[in-house]
């Protein structure tokens, strides 16, 4: 088995963003990488660059009349491509296609035996569905990677875990009839937050049913909220013996976010990274790769996602 975390960086997912004081501003990348260099772990990692997905590969999720739609929006810019929270501009395809590939490097790393865990800051653009921009998200990268898992590495059980504090949507309608696609997702009660989905009673449906968990918090919860729910997503994982984990960690989620209200410490990314490791560990495999997703206050993505990375170098 081999060793090692790899970091996908550098300015082909940078530059995936919106301009114009939007909260999910290029810049993001950059407050992560600065922390990551200020606490010593850039030269703990392996860096590598993110690829553009291929058309094949974005069809594994996305429709052919959806992904012609971006690129025709992205070249004239100057529209939305959903109900006003993702702006085209010329450019964004190739930067949404980057994003994408950069999740499809780590799991091709991982699955090829190069490293048991890799992080993608840029990553984990969980709303976007199969035919729709929604809520900063273009192209699902988390959505590809399952795709892909399967018909690249044949693999058959995949876990999605979520800490975002905003419900998965993307993920979860995508594949809600699917129980060989476990789903975890602690989020905010979606009757306060964004997109107002993945309560309590959601599961799954058709032959899935029953087999998805959707654990909605309170809009003020705390550590003591997420360490309450994180056990009933252990022992799922547990259960379910998925071949591999793939881990949205959305650091809106940490106390302080402009645009939720969840008051998380980073800890408790950390906590989660470490557990999945474990978890992973224990299964056989070793396999784990995070995807930054949200997160507005910088210094808490920062942190989060540093503390992230550290659990997953500490793990090895
Ligand atoms: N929550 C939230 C939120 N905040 C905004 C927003 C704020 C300032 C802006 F200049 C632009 C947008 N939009 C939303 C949500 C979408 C949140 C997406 C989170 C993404 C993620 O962290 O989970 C993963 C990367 N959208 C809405 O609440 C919809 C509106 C209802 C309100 C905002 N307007 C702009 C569109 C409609
Ligand atoms: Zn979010």
């Amino acid at each position: 088995m081999s060793s090692g975390v790899l970091l996908i960086c550098g300015a082909e997912i940078a530059r995936y963003g919106f301009g114009g004081g939007h909260p999910f501003g290029p810049d993001r990348h950059e407050a992560f990488m600065r922390e990551l260099h200020a606490r010593g772990l850039d030269g703990r990692v392996r860096c590598g660059a993110a690829r553009a997905a291929t058309r094949e590969e974005l069809e594994s999720f996305h429709t052919a009349e959806y992904i012609d739609q971006v690129r025709e929006r992205s070249a004239g810019g100057h529209a939305y491509l959903d109900g006003g929270d993702t702006p085209a501009w010329r450019g964004l395809f190739e930067a949404a296609s980057y994003v994408v590939g950069g999740t499809l490097n780590a799991v091709d790393a991982v699955m090829e035996g190069e490293v048991r865990r890799a992080f993608i800051p840029i990553g984990g653009l969980h709303h976007a569905a199969r035919d729709q921009a929604a809520g900063f998200c273009v192209f699902n990268d988390c959505g590809v990677a399952i795709e892909m898992l399967r018909r690249r590495h044949g693999l058959r059980r995949i876990a999605y875990v979520d800490i975002d504090a905003h419900h998965g949507d993307g993920i979860f309608y995508a594949f809600e009839d699917d129980p060989d696609v476990l789903y975890a997702d602690l989020h905010a009660d979606g009757r306060f937050l964004y997109p107002g989905t993945g309560a309590a009673h959601e599961t799954g449906i058709g032959a899935a049913r029953g087999t998805k968990l959707n654990l909605p918090l309170p809009p003020d919860a705390d550590d003591s909220d997420f360490l309450a729910s994180w056990e009933r997503v252990e022992a799922y994982l547990r259960a379910g013996q998925p071949q591999f984990i793939l881990f949205q960690c959305g650091a809106d989620s940490v106390a302080g976010d402009p645009l939720t209200s969840l008051r998380f410490s980073v800890r408790a990314h950390a906590h989660a990274a470490a557990r999945l490791c474990a978890i992973a560990d224990g299964l056989g495999h070793g396999r784990v790769v995070g995807m930054g997703g949200g997160g507005y206050n910088r210094r808490n993505l920062a942190e989060a996602w540093t503390g992230v990375v550290q659990a997953f170098l500490d793990s090895e």
